[in-house]
C-alpha cells in the first residue's frame, strides 16, 4: 500500500478515537432508462484509497482499513468492461490483501461491520451517498435504541459527517499532492496563456468553453474542476456566468474562469483579458489594479496568519486604491457591493476542498504550511448600482491563482520553478 495512504488512515483514526469510517464510493446516477452519468469517484473516498471504484465501501476503525468492492455479476461482464476495476486493484500492491469482492448483496457483507458498530462510539459516514448502507444504519441504530430497555445498553453510536472529520486532515496537504496541484495549475495555465494569444472576436460563450475544455482533454485532464465560467462584456458581473450564446466583441472584456484536475487535484484559475487587444482606459485602470490588488495581498500573508485575513486585506486594498485612482472616497460597504464574494478558499481534490475555516474556539483557522487556497480579488460594476461608477458599468474583472504556504510565505503554483515549501 501507499505509505501515505497508510498514514492517512492513521491520522484520522488518531484524531478520531473509537470512530468507525464507512466510506461508500457511491455509483453513477441513472440519466435515463439505461443510461447513466459518467462516474465520478467521490474525493473522500478517493483521499483515502486512491482507487476510482464503483460500488466500493471503505471501513477504518482504530487505524485499520478494509474495502469491500462489489463483484460484477454476469450481466455486467457481458454487458460492460470490468477488467479496469480488476486492473485497478490489482496494480494496487498492498491493498490487495484488505480487498474483499463481494458477491451478491452488499447487505448480507454489512452483517460483518456489526461488531465494529458495538465498540464504536461514532459511526461516520457521508449522507445520500448510499441508500443501502444509510437504510443498514437507520435500522441498525433504531434496534439498539428499542432493545437498550432490555440489554441495558445506555451508550449508543452516535452519527457525525465524514467529510467533516475527512476534511481536517485533508487541509494540509503532502508533497505529492503539491505536486499534482502544482500540474494541474500549470497545464491550466497553459491553456490561459493561448487563449490570449488567439482571436476569438465574433465568437460565442459557449465556443470559448469548448476550447477550454478540448484543450484540457489534450493535455491529460480528463475532468474539468467545476463547470466552466465564460462572461463576455456586462455578462461577467454574474459571478459565476454560465456560458451561453452571446459573442464575444472586440471592444469588451472576457472574464474567463475555467480550471481542471490533474490526478484528481484541482486548478481554479481566472483571467479577464480584453478581447480585441487593446482595452480602454476604464477597462485598463480595473484591470490593473485587480491585478495589483492580488499580487500585494499574496506577498502580505504569512504562515501563521488566519484565513479570514485574506479577504479582509484584500477588500482594504481594494477601498484604498480605488479612492486613489479616481480621487472620491469608497467605503467598505461599497467594496462589498462591488465585490460579493470572498477571496479565497480551500483548493485540493475538490475545488472547494471541505476543509474547516474555523477552529475549536470558533477562530478563522491559522494558515499553516502545505495548506493551498485560491487568492481572488475581484470587482463588477453591475448596472443599477450608485451614479459614482458610471463610467465603469458593465465591466466584470476577477484575477485568480492559486497558492500554497510554504514554510513562512505564500507560493504561487504553477510558475516556473519547482514547488519547494521550505
Ligand atoms: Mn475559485
Amino acid at each position: 500500500m501507499k505509505s501515505n495512504l497508510k498514514q492517512r488512515h492513521q491520522q484520522l483514526s488518531k484524531q478520531n478515537k473509537n470512530t468507525l469510517f464507512i466510506i461508500p464510493s457511491g455509483r453513477a446516477p441513472q440519466r435515463s432508462h439505461s443510461v447513466h452519468y459518467p462516474f465520478k469517484v467521490p474525493s473522500d473516498f478517493y483521499y483515502l484509497t486512491g482507487l476510482s471504484l464503483e460500488n466500493a465501501f471503505f471501513v477504518l476503525f482504530e487505524g485499520r482499513a478494509q474495502l469491500f468492492v462489489l463483484a460484477a455479476t454476469e450481466q455486467q461482464k457481458i454487458w460492460q468492461e470490468f477488467e479496469d476495476l480488476q486492473s485497478q486493484i490489482e496494480d494496487f500492491n498492498g491493498y490487495k490483501k484488505i480487498i474483499e469482492l463481494v458477491e451478491g448483496d452488499l447487505t448480507e457483507h454489512f452483517v460483518r461491520m456489526e461488531a465494529l458498530i458495538q465498540k464504536a462510539q461514532v459511526v461516520a459516514f457521508p449522507r445520500g451517498r448510499s441508500e443501502v448502507l444509510e437504510n443498514f444504519l437507520s435500522d441498525k441504530f433504531s434496534y439498539n435504541r428499542k432493545n437498550s430497555i432490555f440489554f441495558g445498553r445506555d451508550q449508543f453510536p452516535a452519527w457525525q459527517d465524514s467529510q467533516l472529520l475527512i476534511g481536517q486532515v485533508r487541509s494540509q496537504k503532502d508533497d505529492d499532492e503539491i505536486a499534482c496541484l502544482d500540474e494541474a495549475v500549470r497545464r491550466t495555465l497553459a491553456v490561459h496563456g493561448e487563449f490570449a494569444k488567439l482571436n476569438f472576436v465574433g465568437q460565442t460563450e459557449k465556443q470559448v468553453r469548448d476550447h477550454f475544455e478540448l484543450e484540457f482533454l489534450k493535455r491529460g485532464m480528463g475532468w474539468t474542476s467545476y463547470q466552466t465560467i465564460v462572461g463576455a462584456g456586462q455578462r461577467a458581473c454574474g459571478l459565476h456566468a454560465r456560458p451561453g450564446y452571446s459573442k464575444l466583441k472586440s471592444e469588451d472584456l472576457v472574464l474567463i474562469d475555467a480550471g481542471a484536475e490533474f490526478e484528481s487535484y484541482c486548478a481554479d484559475i481566472t483571467r479577464t483579458w480584453s478581447i480585441g487587444g487593446v482595452a480602454t482606459e476604464e477597462q485598463h485602470l480595473i484591470l490593473d489594479l485587480v491585478t495589483e490588488v492580488q499580487r500585494q495581498t499574496i506577498e502580505s500573508i504569512c504562515v501563521g496568519d488566519r484565513f479570514d485575513k485574506i479577504d479582509s486585506m484584500a477588500k482594504e486594498l481594494l477601498k484604498e486604491k480605488l479612492s486613489h485612482r479616481l480621487g472620491v472616497s469608497v467605503t467598505s460597504e461599497e467594496i462589498q457591493q462591488l465585490m460579493p464574494h470572498r477571496t479565497s478558499h480551500w483548493l485540493g481534490l475538490d475545488v472547494h476542498d471541505p476543509c474547516p475555516y474555523f477552529d475549536h474556539d470558533g477562530q478563522s483557522v491559522q494558515l499553516q504550511k502545505g495548506m493551498v487556497m485560491t487568492i481572488e480579488p475581484g470587482l463588477y460594476f453591475r448596472p443599477g448600482l450608485s451614479q459614482k461608477w458610471k463610467k465603469f458599468e458593465g465591466l466584470g474583472v476577477r484575477i485568480e491563482d492559486d497558492v500554497v504556504m510554504g514554510g513562512k510565505k505564500l507560493l504561487v503554483l504553477g510558475q516556473e520553478e519547482k514547488i519547494d515549501l521550505n
